[in-house]
């Protein structure tokens, strides 16, 4: 059976395991240690990061995107991909924003709330750190310390873009909350990729950290019904349909993602071209400052434009009208051809692997 390693309350594993578990693949979940976190998973990886999976033949993969394209492979009954490649082409600019842009929101609640930040210290540190010879509370600070400092306070959260940053869950409640209103999933009567990615976020952090718990609870009850439907959900059980085309539901989300992932995506890969490490970018009229250049959304944009550029001529045109709509296509493809020279090989899952921001430490 294959060993997946990670944490209970960790984002990533949160979304293989929704995955892993609708798709009925079997698989032994081992708490990553803090020696695992920093020794172990890098040398078998190449990136100090979680989820890993260890597979029966002895190889390693880390990186829930590309594995889940490779367990879609080697699992093909109930695929999460649909069909219709514009949905399809959805799915994985959705499964992105969650991934990458819904990150910043899910630290900030979990790490600058004391009411979240404490209970989460305490729950890292009873799973992770058992075996660190060192009084709870010291191990408790520095925890709570490593990841506000880096991922709140350095990723650009200040007096300034707060309320944007909690803006943005607000109004992602908002538009999720709409579509579940129509229909149990994303697309239609069953989960696609775009429900995955979706989960990470929502599952592990939004509906289970204190502080953005009761925000959703109280205001986007059938939000919470649809995290707590997926992780319930198994494919040889559900015999639904997806919907034809794209729900006009759906048109305020891509507008989102538009306004904000693709933007910063491209400044990222503006800045890491120029061999710069921090770059700053307006994002809905808010000021972010100094955020720290990822090597690896550069690759991610990369991904994005090589699809877009690998559909028919059709497929093509009908995402180009869909996104241009939404005011999404200029970010799209502003930065011209993107090479990251990451995963030149198409190695990923496999092979080193690189986290999303090279200087956090262990
Ligand atoms: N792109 C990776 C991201 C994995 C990731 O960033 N995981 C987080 C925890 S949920 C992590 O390990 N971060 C590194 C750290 O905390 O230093 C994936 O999809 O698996």
């Amino acid at each position: 059976m294959i060993k997946l390693y990670g944490l209970k309350v960790s984002y990533f594993t949160g979304k293989l395991e929704g995955y892993l578990r609708y798709k009925e693949i079997p698989f032994d979940f081992r708490s990553m240690s803090i020696a695992d976190f920093r020794k172990l998973i890098p040398e078998k990886t190449g990136a100090m990061q979680m989820p890993a999976v260890e597979l029966d033949d002895g190889r390693w993969m880390t990186d829930t995107s590309p594995m889940i394209d490779w367990f879609e492979k080697e699992y093909p009954a109930h695929p999460i991909l649909p069909d219709d490649p514009v949905q399809a082409y959805l799915c994985r600019l959705i499964e992105d924003y969650a991934d990458e842009w819904l990150w910043r929101p899910a630290m900030h609640f979990r790490w600058s709330y004391p009411v979240s930040a404490k209970l989460l210290a305490r729950q890292i540190v009873d799973e992770m750190a058992r075996d660190v010879l060192a009084p709870g509370w010291i191990k408790r600070n520095r925890t709570e310390k490593r990841q506000r400092t880096n991922f709140v306070e350095h990723d650009g959260v200040t007096d300034e873009t707060r309320a944007h940053v909690e803006g943005g869950y607000i109004r992602l409640l908002e538009m999720l909350g709409r579509i579940f209103e129509n229909r149990p999933y994303i697309f239609g009567d069953r989960p696609t990729l775009a429900d995955i990615g979706l989960f990470g976020p929502l599952f592990r952090h939004f509906s289970m950290d204190p502080a953005p718990a009761v925000i959703m609870r109280e205001t986007a009850p059938s939000v919470m019904e649809w995290v707590y439907r997926l992780w319930n959900a198994k494919a040889s059980h559900i015999k639904g349909d997806l919907v034809t085309g794209v729900p006009d539901d759906l048109l305020p989300l891509i507008r989102e993602i538009g306004e904000t992932h693709l933007p910063a995506l491209a400044a990222n890969a503006r800045a890491w071209t120029k061999g710069e490490t921090r770059y700053d970018v307006d994002i809905q009229g808010a000021p972010y400052r100094r955020l720290p250049v990822s090597h690896y959304r550069v690759w991610c944009l990369e991904k994005l434009q090589e699809r877009f550029n690998a559909l028919d001529e059709p497929t093509r045109s009908a995402i180009e009208t869909l996104l241009a709509g939404q005011g999404a296509l200029d970010a799209l493809l502003s930065v011209g051809d993107i090479n990251s020279g990451y995963d030149a090989g198409g190695e990923a899952p496999f092979g080193r692997s690189i986290p999303v921001f090279a200087d956090v430490k262990g």
